[in-house]
């Protein structure tokens, strides 16, 4: 696009914003995240009338941001930037061993990390105005809440409302990080995910304490890699829904590169002190209270659904009493709620996994179902994700805990291998939590778990083949391509039942 269509564009969508408009819609959607955007432009093609209200409450640390939610501006996207960053610095010392004269320090410059990852958030921001715009759909920065089933409330920033009415609407707000605001101090000086890729300096010395979430973990990864000082705080276990001996290997693989894990200690108070470091007072696995002071101090305790404000249970559609999601599966659509017309996607549907793609899918089916006459139906199962912490860890299908639960331990058969990636040799880096497992029933292979780098590309693929119900036979009998870390997964010949080891052994 010349910068002139740009500045067209930008007037165009100035132009629309202002004008009036009568107010009934076929589809409204609450929410402008990953589900909400893909949900809204895919009902717009049927050549629908369709609204779509976003709205940021800043975070408790005064945190905004523009159009496109978690993932663009808070999650996925400045998530997966840094911690690209922070491999690149592994690159940059591996490269020595490659002959690249590489100086004995290197250092990460945070403002000009951030600035380049915040500069292309904002590119995505305006991206989405357009093709909001180019889709014709219309987007309102107003908060929405609903009237009656068939009624929603936008109000705006200087708090003028408007009402809507909808045909169908759409529940699309997501999840925003939890504070614990009963711990002293906590709220006054801890950050969450959504300042951290936000931070205007450097984070320094920083503590990261996490519920057994992958955001933490992540977070903690990337900082340690870009060279500050990082500590992790865990109560129990990390990685809680996944597979636990996976986790370990992960963590085990931060521990040994420069992240400090404090295991079973507990938070008790937050301060900060005269220089403005925050003095953390923290019980360890003994009950011993010790303090420490940090620069900075990431809350990574958990996420919770944004209904409260919405008036949804005042008109019938059921939540959940713990989560506060809303509950999906009435008659028989996984999406809708206990009101018929309004439907719900994304973080904010009870029970689902907590995924940008996931949220996506279900959009675009909803908005086949609601005006394209489609049956077809979102399937949850054998949804794919990627743990990006500095070893990556990728995973489609079950864990081995699960697989045993339902299939019975004498019914599964786990193949594995330890590996170690070309990339790790010239540079003799240790590849010890290197490993890979398959999961297999008698007929289909139905968990794939590999830690090594590009996991994430690698089990893209691979979930073809496991949706497909490919068995073990299928996957022994596939060619692997060499030199690559996905053809280990096709050569593992080892059991976990026959005892042998399955460490590397040369060529
Ligand atoms: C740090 C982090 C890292 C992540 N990394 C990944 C990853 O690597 N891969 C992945 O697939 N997923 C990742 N996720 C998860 C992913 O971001 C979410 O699953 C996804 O954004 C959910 O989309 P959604 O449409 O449900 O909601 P969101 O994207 O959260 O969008 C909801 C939008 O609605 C707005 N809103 C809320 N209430 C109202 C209201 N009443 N009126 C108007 N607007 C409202 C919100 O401000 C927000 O803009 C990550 C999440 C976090 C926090
Ligand atoms: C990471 O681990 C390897 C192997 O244990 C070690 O050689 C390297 O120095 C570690 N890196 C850091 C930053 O601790
Ligand atoms: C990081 O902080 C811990 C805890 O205060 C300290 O023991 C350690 O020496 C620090 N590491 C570096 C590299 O400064
Ligand atoms: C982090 O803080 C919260 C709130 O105080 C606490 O409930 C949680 O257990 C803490 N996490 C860890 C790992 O200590
Ligand atoms: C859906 O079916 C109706 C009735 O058969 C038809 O009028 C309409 O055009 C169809 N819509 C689409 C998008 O195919």
């Amino acid at each position: 696009m010349s910068k002139f269509t740009v500045f067209v564009k930008a007037m165009i969508i100035l132009f629309c914003e202002f004008s009036d408009k009568t107010d009934r819609y076929d589809l409204v959607v609450i929410g402008g995240g990953s589900g909400g955007l893909a949900c809204s432009k895919e009902a717009a093609q049927f050549n629908k009338r369709v609204a779509v209200l976003d709205f940021v409450q800043p975070s408790t640390q005064g945190t905004k941001w523009g159009l496109g939610g978690t993932c663009v501006n808070v999650g996925c996207i400045p998530k997966k930037l840094m911690h690209q960053a922070a491999l690149l610095g592994q690159a940059v010392r591996d490269a020595r061993s490659y002959g690249w004269s590489v100086p004995q320090d290197i250092s990460m410059d945070w403002q000009v990390m951030s600035e380049a990852v915040q500069n292309y958030v904002k590119s995505m921001n305006f991206g989405h105005r357009v093709q909001l715009q180019d889709k014709k759909v219309e987007y309102i920065n107003a908060f929405g809440s609903m009237v009656d089933p068939n009624t929603v409330k936008a109000t705006d920033a200087q708090g003028k409302e408007r009402l809507l009415h909808a045909d169908n609407v759409v529940i699309a707000v997501g999840g925003r990080p939890i504070i614990p605001e009963q711990m002293p101090g906590a709220l006054e000086h801890c950050i969450s995910s959504d300042d951290i890729f936000w931070l205007k300096k450097a984070p320094g010395k920083t503590y990261v304490n996490i519920s057994g979430l992958n955001i933490a973990l992540e977070c903690g990864g990337f900082l340690t890699g870009m060279g500050y000082n990082t500590t992790v705080m865990v109560r129990s276990i990390c990685l809680r829904y996944f597979d636990q001996q996976m986790s370990k290997l992960v963590t085990d693989y931060m521990e040994n590169n420069g992240t400090r894990f404090l295991w079973r200690h507990k938070p008790v108070k937050f301060e900060k002190d005269r220089e403005g470091k925050i003095v953390v007072t923290y019980s360890d696995e003994n009950g011993n209270t010790l303090t420490e002071r940090f620069d900075t101090v990431l809350m990574a305790t958990g996420r919770k659904a944004l209904t409260k404000n919405l008036n949804l249970e005042d008109i019938g559609v059921k939540l959940d009493r713990e989560s506060h999601k809303v509950l999906g599966d009435h008659g028989g659509d996984q999406e809708r709620s206990s009101v018929h017309n309004i439907y719900s996607i994304g973080d904010v549907l009870q029970g689902r996994p907590e995924l940008t793609p996931v949220a996506i899918k279900a959009g675009k089916l909803l908005a086949h179902r609601l005006f394209g006459n489609s049956t077809h139906q979102m399937d949850y199962d054998i949804v794919p994700t990627t743990v990006f912490t500095p070893l990556e860890y990728g995973v489609v299908g079950v864990s081995e805990e699960a697989a045993i639960n339902k299939y019975g331990e004498e019914n599964v058969e786990v193949y594995h291998a330890f590996y170690r990636p070309l990339e790790f040799s010239i540079p003799n880096r240790d590849a010890s939590q290197c490993y890979i497992k398959a999961i297999c029933t008698e007929d289909e292979v139905v968990g794939l778990h590999i830690t090594g780098n590009n996991a994430g590309e690698i089990i893209q693929g691979f979930t073809t083949a496991v949706r497909c119900g490919a068995s073990w036979e299928d996957f022994s009998k596939t060619v692997g391509i060499h030199p690559t870390t996905a053809e280990e997964i096709v050569k593992m010949q080892i059991t976990k039942r026959s005892g042998l080891d399955p460490r590397v052994t040369g060529c």
